[in-house]
């Protein structure tokens, strides 16, 4: 398949250590795939679903062990443990590589290596990045096909050149004779997810599920390109991409960063209620952008497909995202139905008796267990999103005119706010906050600070990360072109514990604002801590009803702020001498604006 030396010789070397029984090259073809898929339902790991329901998609339960993210056992092994920060894991890349090695050594025996080349970006774009992953998992061989482009294509373009080597296995060696689990996996104390972002290189070991395996997706388009991204003056960020066009035909791409499981696929493919206006997808979760000829920030989506949270998707909720999944999908923890079709808590219909949940045992609504787990998912290629924009693959990327940040903020935070220039646009996401879910294992509940919603993706110190965001400002071709900067806040309640704003499609109203305010077409009322939008401003045509909320929606609470700095403040002492002056100066301005 490729005559790359030093491909050849990295994946001899880790044959050697893992000792697997076979080595298989991924050409990515559909043959291939449906080989693997049978292969694994054969093994009982997958079940095929009913083919006139979900034509070409496969569900797979993973052990209770291994269902999320494990952050406390993701590392950042940079030489100096200061330049990791303190919002990441360290070890010595030395210290981490010699515990991993003895992991490895004999790890893949009774299984096959497979080596999955996969590019991150368009084939050839200059944006993307090539990286290979081996891999013992045939599971995660299929979701790579889905999630990036893979295979033969991608060592052709590779030919002679670098790449970012991605080291996994799922840690589960196989004795002589011995039967396989339905999901093999090592005990959550013997998980590693390390990265090594001053070499370029991901070794994971113990997991097989989501972004623990898949080491495209958060390892590689997150941790290690955002360290290339601030060594090379580019951004690599965990953001959502989409295009709005106007009824006049103008159309805008806008860029936002949410922590996770605040609705950032449902935004990435809202359908507007309010009429002449169209939402257009490029990507759902991770945003890679360069300064192009004419001074603008173009991004790209670096991902192929849609690796969403599957409870409460329903036509309702996401009909675009329901309608990506309707074929060639492949649904890790859901139920499953009694005719092989999907299930899962807030789909939107009554769940069928009969119906096997993820933990594989029949349904008992006595049992007050969920069929699906809260962090079930599904992996669908983004071409099949209805809305998918015509641009999505552009080489080139697409011009971003905004960036938004947000997060689930119950109280203090207005529904929408634009910074007074860059570097307070800079603050707001530094100070990005949202109350937790599911999505990560061993979080505290409640509020957790977020920055740029990168707090887990972040491969390098997260002060230096807000520098870099205030270099591109200042190093920025033409100022006048730098996207705008908003935070937004669907999740504002009332003191009596009501949702103030209806949300999902009718944060169109919310986004036409703000693409008005792109180009200064709507007055803003300055406050203490940014530019707040008059009330008259927001079209509230047809939800007329939440007209008596607005007020409450909009308002800048004095007392609310100057809690909210404290917290701010204990927030920042976390990065102590590598906060920003800017940073600092913006910090300093607000508190003088609320005194
Ligand atoms: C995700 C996340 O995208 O946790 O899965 O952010
Ligand atoms: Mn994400």
């Amino acid at each position: 398949m490729t005559s790359n030396k030093k491909l050849l010789a990295w994946v001899e070397e880790w044959v050697a250590l893992c000792q697997p029984a076979s080595v298989y090259w991924v050409d990515g073809s559909a043959e291939e795939n449906q080989r693997l898929m049978d292969e694994m339902v054969a093994s009982g790991m997958a079940t095929k679903l009913n083919e006139e329901k979900q034509p070409g998609s496969y569900a797979f339960n993973s052990d209770p062990s291994d269902v999320a993210r494990v952050e406390n056992r993701t590392y950042i092994c940079t030489e100096n443990e200061g330049d990791a920060g303190p919002t990441n894991n360290w070890m010595a890349p030395s210290e981490m590589k010699a515990i991993l090695r003895e992991k490895y050594r004999g790890c893949m025996k009774g299984r096959t290596m497979y080596v999955i080349p996969f590019s991150m970006g368009p084939l050839g774009s200059n944006i993307a990045k090539i990286g290979i992953e081996i891999t013992d998992s045939a599971y995660v061989v299929v979701n790579m096909r889905i999630m990036t482009r893979m295979g033969k294509a991608v060592l052709d373009i590779l030919g002679e050149g670098d790449f970012i080597p991605c080291v996994h296995s799922v840690g589960s060696p196989l004795a002589e004779g011995q039967q396989d689990s339905k999901w093999p996996c090592a005990p959550i104390e013997e998980k590693y997810i390390s990265h090594f972002p001053e070499t370029a290189e991901i070794w994971s070991f113990g997991s097989g599920y989501g972004g623990n395996a898949l080491l495209g997706k958060k390892c590689l388009a997150l941790r290690i390109a955002s360290y290339m991204a601030k060594q090379e003056g580019w951004m690599a960020e965990h953001m959502l991409i989409m295009g709005i066009t106007n009824p006049k035909g103008v159309k805008k791409y806008i860029a936002a960063a949410f922590p996770s499981a605040c609705g950032k696929t449902n935004l990435a493919m809202l359908i507007p209620t309010i009429p002449g206006w169209k939402v257009e997808t490029v990507g759902d979760d991770i945003a890679w952008m360069k300064f192009g000829a004419d001074g603008q920030l173009y991004a790209i989506n670096p991902e192929a497909g849609f690796f969403g949270v599957a409870p409460f998707t329903s036509m309702a909720t996401n009909p675009n995202a329901m309608i990506s999944t309707k074929a060639n999908t492949v649904f890790t923890n859901v139920g499953i139905t009694p005719d092989g079709d999907i299930w899962w808590e807030g789909i939107g219909h009554d769940c069928p008796e009969g119906t096997i949940t993820w933990k594989n045992k029949v349904y008992d609504p006595a049992s007050g267990e969920p069929v699906a787990h809260p962090n079930a998912r599904f992996s669908a290629p983004a071409m099949q999103c209805p809305a998918i924009d015509a641009d999505w693959e552009n080489p080139a990327g697409v011009p971003i005119s905004a960036f938004l940040f947000g997060g689930r903020r119950p109280s203090t935070v207005p529904l929408v706010y634009q910074s007074l220039n860059w570097n307070h646009g800079v603050f707001m996401g530094s100070v990005v906050g949202s109350e937790v879910t599911a999505a990560a294992i061993g979080l505290k509940a409640g509020v957790r600070r977020d920055p740029f919603a990168m707090l887990p993706f972040c491969g390098y110190h997260m002060g230096d990360y807000f520098q870099h965001w205030i270099n591109i400002g200042k190093n920025a071709p033409d100022a006048t072109k730098l996207p705008k900067i908003f935070n937004v806040n669907w999740f504002r309640k009332s003191d009596s514990g009501k949702w103030l704003w209806p949300g999902f499609g009718e944060n169109m109203r919310v986004l036409e604002w703000i693409f008005n305010a792109c180009d200064n077409a709507v007055e803003t009322i300055e406050t203490p801590i940014g530019k707040v939008p008059n009330k008259k401003d927001i079209n509230l045509a047809g939800i007329e009803e939440v007209a008596a909320d607005m007020d409450e929606l909009l308002a800048v609470e004095k007392s609310k702020w100057l809690d909210e700095c404290a917290l701010i403040e204990e927030h920042y002492a976390n990065f102590g001498e590598r906060i920003p002056a800017e940073l600092v100066a913006e910090f300093e301005a607000l508190k003088a604006r609320l005194a």
